[in-house]
């Protein structure tokens, strides 16, 4: 039975060892963890991570995985030395700074990037030892960026959903990293990658554009054959157990101390773990403005901070740390009197109860990071609002205040904005408030945790029905074999062969792209088994063809059908095609190559083409549309067509197609003969669409295609033809 299998650095689990030595065990109560329990508990599912703790020795460690075990959960043990350079140092020094947009805290140290990959790999063995090609896998955040494509590349169909909980910075910061093609491949090879925003996913969108060349369709990108689907899935929170938790007695309990020793004064809250990301120092100068600019407020107003400790072995959380005292030191010092303090601050973590009873105590949540993927305190405030009485300050920075816009929402870096924000939130009036935090509450209650599990897990399950319903299949060994069966016992071999893409790479300059001699050697060969056809079928000028492989005994199809050239003859023209147009065409073209550095006009008997390969991404795909928009009524009355290409417009007659050639090589009966036709763009899919039903079609790249099979680039297809040249083809 399939499986679904959550992949993260940490378990749900938080394993502490008693003062007498023994071990115990408590489950998380992060937000990931509760709205993840529904699936990683049932049946024989998985939860895959490190456990958090080092074992003393091979017995401790069979016994907590035992233990784990029966709670559906598989340790990975990491060793100090990992945790130092894979933790601390990849993940919380180089990626963690650079994704928040601190990238001058980030340190690019080899010894960090060699960990993380290894311990990447260290993950996916984990994973490999249990998982099962039909399972479903789940990786989980920026620590594990690597393990889909590792996992991809053993279990090359298991469906894999990638979630990145932090955000995905602009393409030019991401660029910084040293190690960003790496990354991005790595992530690559899961079905679905989701961010918390639209922004992030298309930061995202940007950078695989521009460090791997690979181009999206509504979210879509197409990899080595495969489907890859970018979106964004807000996560919420486990709104009920919020809910809950504030109308729960222990709380209201608590509620009743904390209010009687407080006084009666207005309360500010901020809840974070400590992190320069969460803007905790520029919160305390902006509280300090705030009691400086409106004295008023001064006796009347606190502000409760709680800081949980994180990463407190970094040195720039150490000096973080010391900043924060320092700061809380300097506001109290300024303006504290015996019967008020104006920060309440904690360093450390508190109950669950002790939280709820802050949230419902607050009359202002001050939510500032600088950075924040989603940032979860804000949702847990309004869903602890029961009175609907309170109001959120968010900053802008934080992906949920792309879904709370009814909060006050501010620039953490606009001191003065927020400084005012906080005044307006302490006099807004109630019924304001309830207006505000209906709404807010109505949005969290339906796009709640468990709506993005299910969300998310629906939309991995339709990619994969997509990625199973994909036309073409990827050539296996098997099928590879009937061909190679097909080709040796047919009486006679044709072999559709398109040129660019298919059986040479693609080159900044067309003209760069000459046949390599491996390429020669394998046409040669091919072409000189008897009875065999080989018919280059290509949208390049017959001069080129002819310089390149005139020399061979094949045939040839030029300008996607204008041309052909039979074995042993001349060159013969597509009926009577017209060509005047060109004389209209060409001076619009010669526009946009004036305006786009590094783009060029490729003019052929009858065809135009603009060429945009080494033009700036991004600039070259906007003139293309350009192009074609400029291009769109005058082509129909011309009678052309305009079609887009791998990094070119081609403009040409109407008439034209590959197609069409390829059927004048095609007879009524041709039962005995192995066709074969191999392709990698739009202008090949009519070829496809000409042969008959029998034929070997295959597509190289993409997998959407009229043709039967597909592969992975060009040097899959030299390897074919290359064996089916050393096929012993039957002498009868
Ligand atoms: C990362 C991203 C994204 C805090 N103090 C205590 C306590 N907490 C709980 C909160 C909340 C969680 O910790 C913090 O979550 P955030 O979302 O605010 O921040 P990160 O830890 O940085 O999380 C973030 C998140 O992943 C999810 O994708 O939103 O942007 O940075 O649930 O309640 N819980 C308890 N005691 C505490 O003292 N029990």
């Amino acid at each position: 039975m399939s499986r679904t299998i959550i992949i993260s650095n940490r378990l749900p689990v938080k394993i502490s060892r008693t003062a007498e030595g023994e071990l115990s065990f408590r489950p998380s109560e992060g937000g990931l963890a509760t709205g993840l329990g529904s699936i990683y508990k049932e049946g024989d599912n998985l939860w895959i991570g490190w456990p958090g703790i080092h074992f003393q020795d091979e017995e401790e460690e069979s016994f907590v995985k035992k233990e784990l075990l029966k709670e559906n959960m598989l340790p990975v043990d990491l060793t100090t030395e990992e945790i130092k350079l894979y933790y601390e140092g990849f993940s919380n020094e180089t990626l963690w700074p650079t994704f928040h947009y601190f990238n001058q805290y980030a340190l690019y140290k080899k010894s960090y990037w060699q960990s993380y990959e290894r311990v990447n790999q260290k993950f996916c063995d984990a994973v490999l030892a249990v998982a099962n090609p039909d399972d479903t896998i789940w990786v989980h955040d920026y620590q594990l960026l690597l393990l889909p494509d590792l996992i991809r590349d053993k279990l090359p169909h298991v469906s894999i959903g990638f979630f990145l909980h932090i955000p995905f910075p602009s393409f030019e910061v991401f660029r910084l990293l040293p190690w960003r093609r790496q990354l991005l491949d790595g992530v690559l090879g899961a079905d679905l990658i989701g961010f918390h925003t639209y922004d992030d996913m298309r930061h995202f969108l940007s950078a695989v554009s521009r460090i791997c060349f690979l181009s999206n369709h509504h979210g879509q990108i197409t990899k080595d054959g495969r489907i890859v689907e970018i979106d964004a899935f807000p996560m919420g929170i486990d709104y009920d157990k919020y809910a809950r938790s504030s109308a729960a007695p222990e709380t209201l309990s608590r509620e009743v101390k904390y209010r009687t020793s407080l006084g009666e004064v207005k309360l500010m809250l901020s809840i974070d773990r400590l992190d320069y990301s969460k803007g905790i120092a520029a919160r305390l100068q902006i509280f300090d403005l705030f009691l400086e600019k409106y004295p008023q407020y001064q006796g009347k107003v606190s502000l409760l901070m709680v800081v949980v400790p994180s990463r407190d072995s970094v040195d720039k959380y150490k000096d973080l740390k010391e900043e924060v005292d320092l700061l809380v030191g300097r506001v109290n010092g300024k303006y504290g009197s015996v019967n008020w303090t104006p920060i309440h601050y904690f360093y450390r973590s508190f109950p669950l109860e002790d939280l709820s009873a802050f949230y419902r105590i607050a009359d202002v949540a001050l939510v500032t990071p600088m950075r924040d993927g989603m940032n979860l305190v804000c949702k847990e405030f309004v869903a602890s609002k029961l009175d609907q009485k309170g109001v959120l300050i968010l900053s802008e920075m934080a992906g949920a205040s792309k879904e709370l816009s009814e909060a006050i929402i501010v620039n953490p870096n606009d001191k003065h904005q927020v400084r005012d924000a906080i005044k307006k939130a302490l006099e807004m009036s109630e019924d304001e408030q309830v207006k505000h935090m209906e709404i807010m509450q109505a949005t969290l209650k339906k796009f709640n945790i468990h709506h993005w599990v299910e969300l998310f897990m629906q939309r991995l399950d339709e990619v994969n029905q997509k990625q199973l319903k994909m036309n073409t299949k990827l050539l296996d060994e098997k099928i590879e074999s009937e061909m190679q069966d097909s080709f040796a016992s047919s009486e006679d071999r044709m072999l559709f062969l398109d040129y660019d893409g298919t059986l040479s790479p693609f080159t900044g300059n067309p003209q760069d792209a000459s046949p390599d001699e491996e390429l020669m050697e394998i046409l040669t060969h091919l072409s000189q088994i008897e009875n065999t056809r080989v018919i280059v079928i290509s949208g390049r000028d017959r001069h080129t063809l002819e310089k390149w492989l005139g020399d061979l005994p094949i045939e040839f199809v030029a300008e996607h059908g204008v041309w052909m050239k039979w074995n042993g003859e001349g060159w013969m023209l597509l009926d009577s095609l017209d060509a005047s147009w060109k004389n209209d065409i060409r001076p619009i073209l010669d526009i946009y190559v004036n305006k786009t550095p590094g783009s060029f006009v490729e003019e052929k008997d009858y065809s135009l083409v603009w060429h945009y390969r080494k033009v700036e991404t991004g600039l070259g795909e906007l003139r293309a549309r350009e192009i074609i928009s400029h291009l769109k009524y005058l082509a129909v009355n011309m009678n052309l067509q305009v079609l887009e290409g791998n990094k070119v417009v081609e403009i040409k007659n109407l008439e034209v197609n590959k197609g069409k050639a390829a059927a004048r090589w095609l007879e009524d009966d041709m039962q005995n003969t192995f066709i074969m036709a191999v392709g990698d763009d739009w202008t090949d899919e009519d070829t496809f669409k000409a042969m008959p039903e029998s034929a070997f079609t295959i597509k190289v790249g993409d997998r959407r295609s009229a043709a039967r099979f597909s592969v992975r680039d060009h040097s899959v297809v030299r390897r074919i033809l290359r064996e089916l040249g050393n096929v012993n083809v039957s002498q009868d």
